[in-house]
């Protein structure tokens, strides 16, 4: 009788396994903050700068607060950022595609970039 038990209360486990992998919605995904999954989303989170296959960057100005942390997410299409030699700038970005790469901006001021594969892909990170 215990081990019957037993067996049923796998088997409902599997029954809601089941169940639960037939929806598409996933209530496991984590949910906040950015994730670096590859893909193609086309609306940028908060602190996020999306370097779209369409070789722009998106937002083109984003306004962040000091001491904040902005992610540049790459898509699959291959892009670099290089930052204006500015005092406080963050270091520039080589070639990526399908990665999200973080840079602190613990300096106000204005930071303008662009990508040198991209004639005029340009952005800018205001910071407050
Ligand atoms: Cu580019």
């Amino acid at each position: 009788m215990r081990s019957k038990a037993k067996q049923a209360a796998v088997l409902a486990g599997l029954a809601v396994v089941v169940a639960c992998g037939g929806g598409g919605y996933s209530p496991t995904s984590p949910s906040g903050g950015s994730s670096n999954t590859p893909g193609t989303p086309t609306t940028p989170a908060a602190n996020e700068v999306i370097a779209t296959t369409s070789n722009t960057f998106s937002p083109s100005t984003l306004t962040v607060a000091k001491g904040t942390t902005v992610t540049f997410t790459f898509q699959g299409t291959q892009h670099n950022v290089n930052f204006a030699n500015v005092a406080g700038a963050p270091s520039n970005i080589g070639n990526t595609a399908n990665a999200g790469v973080q840079r602190l901006f613990a300096t106000a001021g204005t930071f303008g970039y662009d990508c040198s594969l991209h004639s005029g892909m340009t952005g800018k990170v205001v910071v407050n």
